[in-house]
């Protein structure tokens, strides 16, 4: 539809101008699927959380115990490194700063880096710095919503651009492991799958960190 397009023209212009929009990307007005592999199935009766590693004690919830955890919604620009961003998107879930604040994860000084842990063995690596930030949630809901299965049904990490808060970092959409199923904390950096697949370690947004080694 041609109004569809000049909409998504005129968010573009306006993201541009506000110096919202990192290089090398464009804005989409849809909400893109990307992952590899298959949409893993739900069962509340056989899910669980676990955190381990670099922890006082590990962490184990079944889903009844999940719903229960500290709740925190957040607003943010998100990017994906195959070029579309997506502007003013509203996630709810559980912050991991929230969590290590209310002494629900208890983690060690030896704590450096996050491995986010999913279904099919996707995982994914950041500094602890980055898995600290607002920036970084677990995501059950999108804009109100449950997440769709497509995108991480029932539990998800996101990351994004906060507006207004340049003193956090901002990463590539990659780094949210969709269907999560557990944090580790580790000493040594773990490069995750994609990384391990030729992408940037860091994954900076602005300085346009992609890939390695081109
Ligand atoms: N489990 C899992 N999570 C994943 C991926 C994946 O392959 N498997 N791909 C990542 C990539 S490359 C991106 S851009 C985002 C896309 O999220 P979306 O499909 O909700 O847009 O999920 C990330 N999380
Ligand atoms: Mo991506």
């Amino acid at each position: 539809m041609f109004s569809d397009i000049n909409k998504r023209r005129d968010v573009e212009r306006k993201v541009k101008e506000e110096g919202r929009l990192p290089p090398g990307q464009s804005a989409t007005l849809k909400f893109p699927v990307l992952h590899y592999g298959p949409i893993p199935t739900f069962d509340p009766s056989t899910w669980d959380f676990k955190v381990w590693g670099e922890v006082e004690e590990p962490a184990y919830w079944d889903w009844e115990a999940f719903q229960k955890l500290p709740r925190t919604s957040v607003k943010m620009d998100i990017h994906c490194v195959t070029r579309w961003s997506k502007f003013d998107t509203t996630w709810e879930g559980v912050s991991l700063k929230a969590l290590v604040q209310a002494g629900l994860i208890r983690l060690k000084s030896s704590a450096a880096y996050l491995v986010q842990h999913c279904e099919y063995g996707y995982t994914t690596n950041m500094p602890l710095s980055v898995a600290m930030g607002d920036n970084f949630l677990m995501a059950t809901h999108f804009n109100g919503e449950p997440l769709t299965p497509d995108h991480g049904f029932p539990l998800r990490g996101v990351v994004g651009k906060i507006l207004g808060r340049d003193d956090l970092k901002d990463v590539y959409l990659w780094k949210g492991g969709k269907w999560l199923r557990g944090l580790e904390f580790t000493q040594n950096d773990q490069p995750g799958f994609w990384e391990r697949a030729g992408y940037h370690n860091e994954a900076d947004i602005w300085l346009e960190q992609r890939t390695q080694g081109y």
